[in-house]
Protein backbone atom coordinates (compact mmCIF):
# COMPACT_ATOMS: atom_id res chain seq x y z
CA UNK A 1 0.00 0.00 0.00
CA UNK A 2 1.45 3.32 -1.01
CA UNK A 3 1.62 6.52 1.52
CA UNK A 4 -1.35 8.33 2.40
CA UNK A 5 -1.77 11.49 1.17
CA UNK A 6 -3.13 14.32 3.66
CA UNK A 7 -6.42 14.34 2.64
CA UNK A 8 -6.61 10.75 2.69
CA UNK A 9 -5.57 11.06 6.53
CA UNK A 10 -8.11 13.72 7.47
CA UNK A 11 -11.34 11.46 5.53
CA UNK A 12 -13.74 9.90 8.21
CA UNK A 13 -13.30 6.24 7.69
CA UNK A 14 -16.84 4.77 8.05
CA UNK A 15 -16.10 0.59 8.98
CA UNK A 16 -18.99 -1.21 8.04
CA UNK A 17 -19.94 -4.87 8.24
CA UNK A 18 -21.88 -6.57 5.87
CA UNK A 19 -23.14 -9.81 7.27
CA UNK A 20 -26.10 -12.58 6.05
CA UNK A 21 -26.39 -15.75 5.13
CA UNK A 22 -23.92 -17.61 1.98
CA UNK A 23 -25.78 -16.62 -1.01
CA UNK A 24 -27.95 -13.69 0.26
CA UNK A 25 -26.15 -11.35 -2.03
CA UNK A 26 -23.56 -9.74 0.12
CA UNK A 27 -20.42 -9.91 -2.77
CA UNK A 28 -22.57 -9.28 -5.62
CA UNK A 29 -23.79 -5.75 -3.40
CA UNK A 30 -20.37 -5.27 -3.30
CA UNK A 31 -18.71 -5.47 -6.00
CA UNK A 32 -22.05 -3.62 -8.06
CA UNK A 33 -21.18 -0.52 -5.64
CA UNK A 34 -17.62 -0.70 -6.38
CA UNK A 35 -17.68 -2.01 -10.06
CA UNK A 36 -21.18 -0.64 -11.07
CA UNK A 37 -20.62 -1.09 -14.97
CA UNK A 38 -18.59 -4.32 -15.12
CA UNK A 39 -19.91 -7.52 -15.51
CA UNK A 40 -18.84 -10.36 -13.11
CA UNK A 41 -19.19 -13.52 -11.56
CA UNK A 42 -19.29 -14.30 -7.77
CA UNK A 43 -18.25 -17.34 -5.83
CA UNK A 44 -18.69 -18.39 -2.35
CA UNK A 45 -16.86 -16.36 0.01
CA UNK A 46 -14.04 -18.26 1.88
CA UNK A 47 -13.23 -15.99 3.99
CA UNK A 48 -13.70 -12.20 3.57
CA UNK A 49 -13.44 -9.90 0.83
CA UNK A 50 -13.10 -5.66 2.34
CA UNK A 51 -13.59 -3.17 -0.18
CA UNK A 52 -12.91 0.64 0.15
CA UNK A 53 -15.79 2.36 -1.37
CA UNK A 54 -14.88 6.46 -2.14
CA UNK A 55 -18.19 8.06 -1.29
CA UNK A 56 -17.07 12.17 -1.45
CA UNK A 57 -13.76 14.24 -0.91
CA UNK A 58 -14.43 13.44 3.38
CA UNK A 59 -15.65 10.21 3.43
CA UNK A 60 -14.50 6.62 2.61
CA UNK A 61 -16.66 3.67 3.24
CA UNK A 62 -15.02 0.20 4.07
CA UNK A 63 -16.99 -2.86 3.53
CA UNK A 64 -16.62 -6.07 5.56
CA UNK A 65 -18.33 -8.90 3.22
CA UNK A 66 -17.72 -12.03 5.68
CA UNK A 67 -18.72 -15.44 4.18
CA UNK A 68 -21.88 -16.43 5.68
CA UNK A 69 -21.46 -19.91 5.25
CA UNK A 70 -22.60 -21.99 8.67
CA UNK A 71 -18.77 -22.38 9.87
CA UNK A 72 -18.19 -18.95 9.01
CA UNK A 73 -20.92 -17.99 11.13
CA UNK A 74 -18.99 -18.71 13.98
CA UNK A 75 -16.42 -16.61 13.46
CA UNK A 76 -18.56 -13.32 12.89
CA UNK A 77 -17.78 -11.80 15.86
CA UNK A 78 -13.80 -11.70 14.94
CA UNK A 79 -15.05 -8.34 12.43
CA UNK A 80 -17.07 -6.92 14.96
CA UNK A 81 -14.72 -4.42 16.67
CA UNK A 82 -14.85 -1.21 15.35
CA UNK A 83 -18.14 -1.27 13.62
CA UNK A 84 -19.66 1.54 13.00
CA UNK A 85 -22.97 0.22 10.76
CA UNK A 86 -23.88 -3.21 9.52
CA UNK A 87 -25.64 -3.95 7.00
CA UNK A 88 -27.48 -7.61 7.09
CA UNK A 89 -28.36 -9.23 3.57
CA UNK A 90 -31.74 -10.91 3.44
CA UNK A 91 -32.47 -13.59 0.64
CA UNK A 92 -36.08 -12.70 -0.23
CA UNK A 93 -36.60 -15.51 -2.46
CA UNK A 94 -34.93 -17.83 0.08
CA UNK A 95 -38.48 -18.95 2.43
CA UNK A 96 -36.93 -21.65 3.70
CA UNK A 97 -34.34 -20.07 5.34
CA UNK A 98 -35.61 -17.02 6.73
CA UNK A 99 -35.96 -18.41 9.94
CA UNK A 100 -31.82 -19.20 10.58
CA UNK A 101 -31.05 -15.69 8.78
CA UNK A 102 -33.35 -14.04 11.23
CA UNK A 103 -31.74 -15.98 14.15
CA UNK A 104 -28.41 -15.08 13.09
CA UNK A 105 -29.45 -11.68 12.53
CA UNK A 106 -30.52 -11.12 16.00
CA UNK A 107 -27.42 -13.08 17.09
CA UNK A 108 -25.57 -10.43 15.74
CA UNK A 109 -27.42 -7.58 16.93
CA UNK A 110 -26.81 -9.01 20.93
CA UNK A 111 -23.30 -8.34 20.59
CA UNK A 112 -21.85 -5.67 23.01
CA UNK A 113 -19.92 -4.72 19.81
CA UNK A 114 -23.05 -3.80 17.71
CA UNK A 115 -24.68 -2.34 20.43
CA UNK A 116 -26.55 0.58 19.38
CA UNK A 117 -25.27 1.11 15.77
CA UNK A 118 -27.26 1.85 12.63
CA UNK A 119 -28.55 -1.09 10.66
CA UNK A 120 -29.13 -1.24 7.32
CA UNK A 121 -31.32 -4.51 6.28
CA UNK A 122 -31.42 -5.15 2.37
CA UNK A 123 -34.64 -7.13 1.42
CA UNK A 124 -32.35 -8.54 -1.75
CA UNK A 125 -34.10 -10.61 -4.69
CA UNK A 126 -36.54 -8.76 -5.04
CA UNK A 127 -36.58 -9.42 -8.61
CA UNK A 128 -37.13 -13.04 -7.97
CA UNK A 129 -41.01 -13.88 -8.19
CA UNK A 130 -42.34 -14.39 -5.13
CA UNK A 131 -39.89 -13.17 -3.01
CA UNK A 132 -40.93 -11.54 0.24
CA UNK A 133 -41.38 -7.71 0.33
CA UNK A 134 -39.09 -5.53 2.74
CA UNK A 135 -42.58 -5.08 4.66
CA UNK A 136 -42.79 -8.72 4.83
CA UNK A 137 -39.59 -8.79 6.10
CA UNK A 138 -40.07 -5.90 8.90
CA UNK A 139 -42.75 -8.25 10.20
CA UNK A 140 -40.92 -11.57 10.12
CA UNK A 141 -37.85 -10.37 11.39
CA UNK A 142 -39.82 -8.18 14.43
CA UNK A 143 -37.46 -5.21 13.44
CA UNK A 144 -39.87 -3.21 14.96
CA UNK A 145 -39.21 -4.36 17.97
CA UNK A 146 -35.35 -6.02 17.88
CA UNK A 147 -33.89 -2.77 16.38
CA UNK A 148 -36.03 -0.46 18.75
CA UNK A 149 -32.29 0.40 20.76
CA UNK A 150 -31.04 1.99 17.19
CA UNK A 151 -31.96 3.40 13.94
CA UNK A 152 -32.73 0.77 11.08
CA UNK A 153 -34.01 0.90 7.72
CA UNK A 154 -35.16 -1.91 5.34
CA UNK A 155 -33.83 -1.28 1.26
CA UNK A 156 -35.45 -3.75 -1.15
CA UNK A 157 -32.97 -4.36 -3.30
CA UNK A 158 -31.78 -6.13 -6.63
CA UNK A 159 -27.91 -6.36 -5.79
CA UNK A 160 -27.92 -8.22 -10.02
CA UNK A 161 -28.82 -4.82 -11.19
CA UNK A 162 -27.78 -2.71 -8.52
CA UNK A 163 -30.85 -1.55 -8.18
CA UNK A 164 -31.76 0.06 -4.37
CA UNK A 165 -28.23 -0.66 -3.66
CA UNK A 166 -26.50 3.22 -3.68
CA UNK A 167 -29.94 4.23 -2.02
CA UNK A 168 -29.47 1.85 0.90
CA UNK A 169 -25.83 3.28 1.39
CA UNK A 170 -26.79 6.62 1.45
CA UNK A 171 -29.72 5.93 3.93
CA UNK A 172 -26.65 4.07 6.23
CA UNK A 173 -24.46 6.98 5.94
CA UNK A 174 -26.76 9.44 6.90
CA UNK A 175 -27.57 7.36 9.98
CA UNK A 176 -24.02 7.06 10.59
CA UNK A 177 -23.33 10.88 10.48
CA UNK A 178 -26.63 11.28 12.68
CA UNK A 179 -24.82 9.31 15.51
CA UNK A 180 -21.65 10.60 15.10
CA UNK A 181 -19.73 9.47 17.93
CA UNK A 182 -18.54 6.37 16.36
CA UNK A 183 -16.66 7.76 13.10
CA UNK A 184 -13.04 8.57 13.82
CA UNK A 185 -10.64 9.96 11.01
CA UNK A 186 -8.05 7.43 9.99
CA UNK A 187 -5.14 9.41 12.60
CA UNK A 188 -7.65 8.78 15.79
CA UNK A 189 -7.41 4.80 15.11
P1 LIG B 1 -23.13 -14.11 -0.85
O1 LIG B 1 -21.88 -13.29 -1.08
O2 LIG B 1 -24.06 -13.46 0.11
O3 LIG B 1 -22.82 -15.52 -0.46
P2 LIG B 1 -23.42 -13.92 -3.72
O4 LIG B 1 -23.93 -14.20 -2.22
O5 LIG B 1 -23.22 -12.45 -3.92
O6 LIG B 1 -22.28 -14.82 -4.02
O7 LIG B 1 -24.71 -14.33 -4.56
C1 LIG B 1 -25.25 -15.64 -4.51
C2 LIG B 1 -26.09 -15.88 -5.75
O8 LIG B 1 -27.23 -15.02 -5.74
C3 LIG B 1 -25.36 -15.57 -7.07
O9 LIG B 1 -25.87 -16.46 -8.04
C4 LIG B 1 -25.83 -14.17 -7.41
O10 LIG B 1 -25.76 -13.87 -8.79
C5 LIG B 1 -27.28 -14.25 -6.94
N1 LIG B 1 -27.86 -12.94 -6.64
C6 LIG B 1 -27.35 -11.96 -5.88
N2 LIG B 1 -28.19 -10.91 -5.84
C7 LIG B 1 -29.26 -11.23 -6.57
C8 LIG B 1 -30.48 -10.55 -6.92
O11 LIG B 1 -30.75 -9.43 -6.52
N3 LIG B 1 -31.36 -11.26 -7.69
C9 LIG B 1 -31.10 -12.50 -8.17
N4 LIG B 1 -32.03 -13.09 -8.94
N5 LIG B 1 -29.98 -13.17 -7.88
C10 LIG B 1 -29.06 -12.53 -7.10
P3 LIG B 1 -25.09 -17.77 -8.56
O12 LIG B 1 -26.01 -18.34 -9.56
O13 LIG B 1 -23.80 -17.25 -9.14
O14 LIG B 1 -24.87 -18.62 -7.35
MG1 LIG C 1 -19.89 -13.86 -0.82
Amino acid sequence: MGLSTSRELKMKHVRILMLGLDGAGKSTLLYKLKFSNTEFITSSTVGFNVEMLPRDKSIALTVWDVGGQSKMRQLWPFYFQDTDALVFVVDCADTQRMGTSRIEFERALKHKCLKGIPVMIIANKQDVKGAFSAEEITRRFHLKRCCSDRDWYVQPCCAKTGEGSSKAFDILLSLVKKKGSHTNTQEDR
